[in-house]
């Protein structure tokens, strides 16, 4: 008998080997940038309301991960305090809607590594031991020692929360599921700064009998889990 999460469109992971010793819950960037005010999203004007939804059933799942001793970790998007790893025009991008990377910012330098806005947002602060994850791009794969770590730890399963729905979680679940890891998306442990895009974003995993894994909620996670 397996051990199964009640998810859509199929029980995950699909062949019912869900364990602490195998499966990872990964918590992307949340951080004071995307669900702080005066933050990088707050900056370029969008509703932080939507970024922070997940914050409390993001803290749910994170204490019944831990207490069933499932391995935590998280990821932070950010770049060099020189600016040496941040792309020319990903710099341009981010200026022309009023938040330039690296410049100053109500919480310091906006996305840099060591600035204010940068850090994990205090509620969802990692335990000693939880591995952090440096990433310079949207993907967590992405020129880090992410699967490293988890090909060393023998993980098979991936848990995706945090923000933001359509860009960092999507693009790393992407990556994940490439690379042959079983990913589950928690629909209310992420949020996109676009409420549409949210929706969008979760329907594109369950098309094609699940091209990118499946989508639960942290309720059917934690059920399966305690
Ligand atoms: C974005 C992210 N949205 N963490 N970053 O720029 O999704």
């Amino acid at each position: 008998m397996g051990r199964f999460v009640e998810a859509d469109p199929y029980p995950y992971p699909y062949n019912g080997e869900l364990h602490p010793h195998n499966t990872v819950v990964l918590v992307i960037d949340m951080q004071v940038d995307f669900c702080g005010r005066g933050g990088y999203v707050d900056k370029m004007g969008y509703d932080l309301s939507l970024t922070r939804a997940p914050i409390e059933p993001i803290s749910n799942v994170l204490a019944a991960a831990r207490t069933a001793g499932y391995p935590i970790m998280h990821t932070r998007e950010g770049h060099r305090p020189d600016l040496s790893d941040l792309p020319e025009n990903k710099q341009w991008r981010s200026r022309q809607i009023g938040a330039g990377i690296g410049d100053l910012g109500p919480c310091g330098k906006i996305l840099v590594r060591g600035e204010p806005g940068w850090e994990i947002i205090p509620e969802l602060i990692p335990l000693p031991g939880e591995v952090i994850i440096d990433k310079p791009g949207k993907g967590s794969f992405y020129a880090t020692d992410l699967d490293l770590i988890l090909k060393r730890k023998g993980i098979q399963n991936i848990v995706l929360a945090g923000v933001t729905t359509d860009v960092c979680v999507h693009t790393t679940m992407r990556e994940a599921n490439d690379r042959g890891y079983e990913c589950l998306l928690l629909s209310d442990c992420t949020g996109a700064s676009d409420y549409g895009n949210h929706l969008a974003a979760l329907k594109m995993v369950k098309m094609q009998g699940g091209v990118f894994g499946a989508v639960a909620d942290s309720y059917a996670f934690i059920e399966a889990i305690h």
